[in-house]
């Protein structure tokens, strides 16, 4: 079963561009840290301007955007099976439903990419809309799997 699941993930990896390979397990851990680390931050930029603490800048919203879009492709190829018993808040259910996981991250690099498309209309409300699904998707999985 757990093979299985591995092989899935290894074969969904594979088929993207984001693909990393890692010198040691450590690696893999501190790249997919790196990732959301960097995909935080833009999507913070973002947080700031629908929730009113920045002017709303359609053009620096989008840029932000299009990098949370960028790095929300990469953290996957971390998890890989060597860093399981490795230190990070990642919590043990994750390895057990590492096929849920990926779904979980599927619907977050949709729901980022709805957000890139509403920064490009210029539509605060629907930058407000797509950032509050987006910011869904990344708490489902934080309130699953993180410690
Ligand atoms: C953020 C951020 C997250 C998500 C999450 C949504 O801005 O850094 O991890 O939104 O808090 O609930």
């Amino acid at each position: 079963m757990k093979v299985r699941v591995w092989l899935a993930a290894a074969a969904l990896l594979s088929a993207g561009a984001a693909q990393a390979q890692f010198q040691k397990p450590e690696d893999a851990v501190k790249y997919r840290q790196a990732a959301f680390t960097v995909m935080g931050a833009h999507f913070g930029r973002i947080g700031a301007m629908v929730q009113g603490r920045v002017p709303f800048d359609a053009k620096v919203a989008q840029e932000n955007a299009a990098l949370v879009v960028a790095m929300s492709k990469l953290p996957w190829a971390g998890f890989t099976p060597e860093t399981e018993k490795l230190k990070s808040r990642t919590k043990p259910e994750a390895w057990m439903e590492m096929d849920k996981v990926r779904a979980g991250a599927d619907k977050m690099v949709k729901a980022v990419a709805e957000l890139e498309a509403a920064t490009r209309t210029g539509n605060l409300d629907a930058v407000k809309k797509t950032f509050g699904d987006a910011a869904a998707t990344c708490k489902a999985c934080h309130d699953a799997y993180r410690e």
